[in-house]
């Protein structure tokens, strides 16, 4: 690529794994300013990443802690250590705050007071909560999830939260609703995107899922995590959270749910449907366009070249839930 840029040391010993964005978009992004003109040599490269900010003090007073709370012993065992807080809460994906992994702070800009989510499309009760309303109806509980993003980095997270089929009791699918789509928060003034291509993504964050992967027992909302509540940077104040799939189909920050009939349109989807595909479940044998999904790398701290490899596992780890719903 002509673009003028010092990599980051481990992006030198890894170079085929980048961002959700990296090529794809820059091509997209680039096709369209050199039709207007516009040399490339000149272009921003949004995709840089960077886990500097995890060494930043981390502000646990920004969200109020739950009490009470319980750890689902189902779910409380995984096979690696808990992802430090420090970095869960510092290492993110959030493109509507910016294209790299630092985007904490950027996404305290989030409005979170009188949240609403509201509950659309082919449902019994159609329905508008308040986040409050979700809080006191939801029993809420902890469970420690692997976490996966399709750029083959993993954490583990203790969420809190409670099991999407709780919702779906509430709301009462009919029987044509084959498919749920999620919407997260948008509003151009606030989320400004990775910079100049900000312009080219099918806005707002938009994911989807089968009716009967929603049904499934792992398939949670989450509204906190680290026993505390979503910092915004995390999703703020719902976000799904799908173990079994990559991080992306994962959307942050929902105010709207969709019961469908046609699988939805959703976003990275829509970007780059054979890099992200709509049933992205976590799979070794598949790999990604641009780079093997054989294995992952363990956020740990420092950089990345140092984190720890894992082989990746079938379905996340999770395949005696949900492999079933794939014959
Ligand atoms: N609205 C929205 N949701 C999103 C994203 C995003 O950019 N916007 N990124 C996704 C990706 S690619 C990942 S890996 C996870 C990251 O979640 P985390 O920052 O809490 O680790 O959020 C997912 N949900
Ligand atoms: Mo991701």
């Amino acid at each position: 690529m002509p673009l003028i840029r010092i990599p980051k040391s481990w992006e030198i010993l890894d170079p085929q794994i980048t961002s959700e964005t990296a090529f794809l978009n820059r091509r997209r992004f680039m096709t369209n300013l050199i039709g207007a003109g516009v040399t490339a040599s000149l272009l921003p490269l949004t995709s840089c990443q960077s886990s500097d900010s995890s060494k930043t003090a981390l502000d646990k007073s920004s969200t109020q802690a739950y009490s009470g709370l319980t750890r689902n012993s189902n779910f409380a065992k995984v096979d690696r250590a808990i992802t430090d807080e420090a970095l869960a809460t510092k290492y993110n994906n959030f493109y509507e705050y910016g294209g790299t992994k630092s985007i904490w702070q950027a996404a305290q800009a989030l409005p979170t007071e009188n949240w609403k989510v509201e509950v659309a499309g082919l449902v019994k009760n159609p329905r508008t909560y308040d986040i409050d309303d979700i809080y006191k109806k939801f029993p809420i509980e902890e469970r420690v999830y692997r976490f996966r993003c399709v750029e083959a980095w993993a954490m583990v997270v203790p969420w809190v939260g409670f099991p999407m089929k709780l919702l779906m009791a509430d709301v009462e699918p009919q029987s044509n609703a084959k498919f749920v789509r999620f919407t997260s928060f948008y509003d151009k003034k606030i989320t400004p995107g990775p910079g100049l291509m900000s312009q080219f993504y099918p806005w707002p964050y938009t994911e989807g899922l089968r009716i009967e992967e929603m049904a499934n027992d792992l398939a949670f909302f989450a509204t906190g995590l680290y026993g505390r509540q979503l910092p915004k940077q995390n999703g703020a104040p719902l976000r799904e959270v799908i173990p079994w799939k990559y991080g992306f189909k994962g959307a942050k920050s929902i105010v709207k749910i969709e019961f469908v009939e046609k699988q939805p349109a959703t976003f990275w989807n829509t970007v780059g449907p054979n890099e992200y595909a709509f049933e992205a479940n976590v799979n070794p044998d598949q790999p990604h366009p641009r780079w093997s999904q054989a294995s992952e790398r363990v956020v740990g701290p420092g950089n990345s070249w140092s984190w720890e490899t894992r082989p990746t596992l079938p379905y996340n780890g999770y395949g005696e839930y949900v492999a079933s719903l794939y014959r």
